[in-house]
């Protein structure tokens, strides 16, 4: 649904970032180190009009959150007195910032905007995001995303089982332990702890070789292992094709797509089976739109990557929709935090994306 056709005019009048830092319920033990605690940025998008249209960002390092809430001011500057219209402004920021680049953090500062003019715009129209892009609120199949990093294997058995919770019916595993071996087994510790019937997923974060990932995939391949996870450095497209072509397991990628331009590389390199965007770095709900019409034109099926409570919105909404990566790390901050049934999330039924802060949780959690 376009805004301009449904949507009340609003008026940017200033963008406010609040970097907090929560910690994780689960430690997340990646082959490129642990996360314990997640430093997120909350963006509020006030309007003339009165109507205040939120989004986070994951800043991934505390040092990169004053960087990200400097990009946002920046775009304050730029954007203040305009009336909120998400797709043009991506397309006039990106000509202003391409000395420097759409990428990295000023990407995500970018992407952070944008889906708070969407959640504005939405709001303003009394739609819930789903409904406001044209698609019906329906529940979408989620994994459990918490967890499963890399430790001991008995610690890790335990673990699989409490993430049964909630009815899931899909699960990822971090691997990249020194040896095959290490990987084997902890996929051993986790289906052993399981019904048989639940899907496992297996993220290596970049962390081998090519010659290293067909070794292990092949391996893995006798594993009944649902998709493969960034294997090799992300952007190793050719290397990925390799991959994919000689293992029987489905390579997935998109976490680090940046914009749709590198999923459309992807694709056309035949890198990735699947592909999983995430709504921060392949540019906020505008990206994400983009991202969707290439996957169905592509017949890829798409997930999501992070930020679960608006991913479900777009999911709805996404012609190939496949899985929602479920974690729990806003939820502490959220007054609804997204709700879980029999394995499937549901977008919220309220208007905008359902996004509100619960102050006194945001107090606590402020970094100063
Ligand atoms: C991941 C990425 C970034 C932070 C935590 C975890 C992981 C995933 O690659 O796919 O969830
Ligand atoms: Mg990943």
């Amino acid at each position: 649904m376009p805004p301009d056709k449904s949507a009340p005019a609003l008026t940017i009048r200033a963008i406010r970032a609040t970097p907090v830092e929560v910690p994780l319920t689960y430690v997340l033990g990646t082959s490129r180190g642990a996360v314990t605690k997640a430093p997120l940025l909350l963006i509020d998008l006030e309007t003339e009009e009165g109507v205040t249209g939120h989004a986070y960002l994951f800043c991934y390092l505390r040092a990169a959150a004053p960087a990200m809430v400097s990009m946002l001011g920046e775009i304050e500057t730029l954007t203040k007195g305009a009336r909120v219209a998400p797709g043009e402004h991506w397309d006039n920021l990106a000509k202003r910032f391409t000395l420097i680049g759409v990428q990295g953090i000023v990407r995500m500062a970018m992407a952070g905007f944008d889906v708070a003019c969407w959640d504005a715009l939405a709001l303003a129209a009394g739609l819930p995001l789903t409904v406001f892009l044209g698609a019906k609120c329906r529940p979408i199949p989620a994994y459990n995303s918490c967890g499963l990093g890399l430790m001991d294997k008995a610690a890790l058995a335990d673990e699989a089982e409490k993430l049964l919770a909630g009815g899931f019916g899909a699960m990822k595993l971090r691997l990249g332990y020194a040896t095959l071996a290490e990987d084997i087994a902890a996929v051993h510790a986790v289906r052993k702890r399981i019904p048989g019937e639940v899907r496992l997923m297996v993220d290596y974060n970049q962390a081998l070789s090519i010659d290293e990932a067909l070794a292990r995939g092949r391996a893995l391949d006798k594993e009944n292992i649902y998709w493969l996870e960034e294997p090799i450095r992300h952007d190793d497209y050719a290397g990925a094709a390799k991959i994919a072509r000689e293992l029987k397991t489905p390579i997935q990628l998109g976490e680090n797509f940046s914009e749709t331009y590198a999923m459309a590389a992807a694709l056309d390199a035949g890198a990735a089976d699947y592909v999983m965007p995430d709504l921060e770095r392949i540019g906020g709900v505008t990206g994400w739109q983009r991202a969707a019409k290439l996957a169905a034109v592509n017949r890829v099926e798409m997930s999501s990557h992070l930020f679960p409570e608006v991913s479900a919105h777009l999911l709805a909404a996404t012609p190939t929709c496949h899985y929602l990566e479920y974690v729990d790390w806003a939820d502490v901050l959220l007054e609804e935090p997204l709700v879980i049934s029999g394995g499937h999330a549901t977008p919220s039924q309220r208007p905008g994306n359902g996004l509100r802060w619960k102050k006194d949780a945001v107090e606590h959690f402020r970094l100063r």
